[in-house]
């Protein structure tokens, strides 16, 4: 099998088979050449601390990036207000699913004599704030994933919702071209900003970002299942980049929320 098919093959099966409480939709894949001009550029956007593919693995040739989308049920159990459990445990089950799947790649690729390597990242805010040394978002941005959106996401065409994993490998896979279109309305002048309208700890504007408030909140969330240990909220990703007007339009959801599109 192709070297591109094998790994499509071995991220969509390892989650279709996942026993997860988390459920997804399929995944969206990207590849970018590690001599791609983009990695200097990403350097120079999010600061010098950030590595380029090269630095972390001298022999790697392509980045492989995947994005796992949270089934839509689980966003929209998201337009409540406050905590939602499921959101916490959909960021534990998700980080396993990617280690299983960096796993699986490794092994399969190893057989075929390509190394494949996954950038160690440790967050220490304690000690480095909100820098590391890998970003997946960018990463995946190289690849094709998707574009930034106003929530400082990246907005795939499955949404925002869910979480990215990213690998560097040994050989060669053509790239993949990056989107010309925009995924955030507002980004594309149409009127949105639904996730500044539902980030409660007012951590996001129509300019910018402020991580210190998002980190806060998380925090802040961590309190009501410490059990989990992890990072919830999400909210700035239930809006119509993730889930389709008329979705946010259904009854159901409606009695979530009061402010989506004024209702
Ligand atoms: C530190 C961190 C945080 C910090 C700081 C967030 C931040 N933006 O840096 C805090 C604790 C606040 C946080 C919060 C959350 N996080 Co977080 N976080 C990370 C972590 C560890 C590093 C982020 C990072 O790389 N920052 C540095 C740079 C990239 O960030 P930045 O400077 O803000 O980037 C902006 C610009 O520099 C520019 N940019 C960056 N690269 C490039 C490249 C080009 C070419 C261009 C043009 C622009 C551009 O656009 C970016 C967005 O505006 C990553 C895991 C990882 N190693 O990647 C997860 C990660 C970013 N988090 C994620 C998630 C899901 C969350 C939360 C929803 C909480 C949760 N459930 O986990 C919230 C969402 C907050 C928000 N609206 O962004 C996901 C994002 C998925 C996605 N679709 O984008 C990641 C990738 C984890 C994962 N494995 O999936 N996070
Ligand atoms: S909710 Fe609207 S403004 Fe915010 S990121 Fe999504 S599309 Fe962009
Ligand atoms: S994760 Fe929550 S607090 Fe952070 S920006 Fe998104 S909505 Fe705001």
């Amino acid at each position: 099998m192709e070297l591109k098919n094998k790994i499509e093959t071995i991220i969509k099966n390892t989650v279709a088979n996942s026993d997860t409480k988390t459920r997804y939709r399929e995944p969206i894949i990207g590849f970018a050449s590690t001599t791609d001009p983009i990695f200097m550029e990403i350097k120079q956007i999010v600061g010098f601390h950030h590595l380029n593919p090269k630095e972390i693995f001298p022999e790697a040739k392509t980045v492989v990036s995947f994005f796992l989308p949270f089934d839509k049920e689980l966003v929209k159990q998201n337009l409540k207000s406050g905590v939602v459990k499921e959101s916490i445990q959909a960021s534990v089950d998700t980080s396993h699913l990617i280690g299983e799947i960096n796993e699986r790649i490794k092994t399969e690729l190893a057989k075929e004599g390509i190394t494949a390597i996954v950038p160690k990242i440790i967050f220490d805010y304690k000690n480095n704030g909100f820098n590391v040394s890998w970003s997946h978002k960018s990463a995946a941005y190289a690849a094709g994933i998707g574009t930034f959106g106003v929530n400082q996401m990246l907005i795939t065409k499955a949404g925002c919702a869910g979480r990215i994993g990213s690998l560097l490998i040994s050989a060669e896979i053509p790239p993949t071209p990056r989107p010309k279109e925009e995924f955030c309305r507002h980004k594309r002048g149409e009127k949105c900003l639904i996730c500044v309208d539902r980030c409660q700890s007012g951590a996001l504007s129509s300019t910018g970002f402020d991580k210190e408030k998002c980190f806060m909140q998380l925090q802040e969330d961590i309190k009501a299942y410490p059990e989990l240990n992890q990072h919830g909220c999400g909210k700035c990703t239930t809006g119509p980049c993730t889930l389709d007007p008329a979705e946010l339009e259904e009854d159901s959801v409606k009695s979530l929320t009061t402010n989506v599109f004024g209702n």
